[in-house]
C-alpha cells in the first residue's frame, strides 16, 4: 500500500503534469547562460526605433511610355533600377541634374539614394513621361 502512492506520483510527473510538478524543484534562478538580455537591451535604448528601414533595391520598368510605377517610395540607401522595355529611346532625367543618358530597349539605369527627399524625374524625349522617387529617412 505505501509503495503504490509514490510510483503513481512519479508516473504522473513524468507524463502529463511534468510542468507543474517540477516547478518547485526546478533549477534555481540562473538557467540560461547563453544570452544576456540586460546587456543588449539597455545599450540600445533611447535612439528611437530599430535601425532605420532596411535599404532595398526596387525596379521601375519603362513600358509603353510610362514609368511603372511613376511614384515610388523607398527607404534611404535604396537603389532604384530602371529597365527600358520600349522600342523608343527614353531617359531618366532628375531635376537635380542626375541623368541616365539615352536608354535603348533592354538598357538599365540605377541610382542609389543616400539622402532623404523627393526626386522628380522626366524623360528627356517625352516630357509627359514623369516619375518621382520619394526617399524616406
Ligand atoms: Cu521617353
Amino acid at each position: 500500500m505505501r509503495i503504490a502512492i509514490p510510483v503513481a506520483a512519479a508516473a504522473i510527473a513524468l507524463s502529463a503534469c511534468a510542468a507543474s510538478e517540477q516547478a518547485p524543484s526546478a533549477p534555481t534562478t540562473t538557467p540560461a547562460p547563453q544570452s544576456t538580455p540586460a546587456q543588449q537591451g539597455s545599450s540600445h535604448h533611447g535612439s528611437g526605433h530599430h535601425d532605420s528601414a532596411t535599404a532595398e533595391t526596387k525596379r521601375v520598368p519603362i513600358v509603353d511610355f510610362t514609368f511603372q510605377p511613376a511614384s515610388l517610395t523607398v527607404p534611404v540607401g535604396s537603389t532604384v533600377v530602371w529597365t527600358q522595355r520600349d522600342q523608343s529611346t527614353h531617359t531618366v532625367d532628375f531635376d537635380d541634374g542626375t541623368k541616365s543618358g539615352d536608354m535603348a530597349k533592354g538598357d538599365t539605369y540605377r541610382r542609389t539614394f543616400t539622402k532623404p527627399g523627393t526626386y522628380p524625374y522626366i524623360c528627356f524625349y517625352h516630357p509627359d513621361m514623369t516619375g518621382k522617387i520619394t526617399v524616406t529617412g
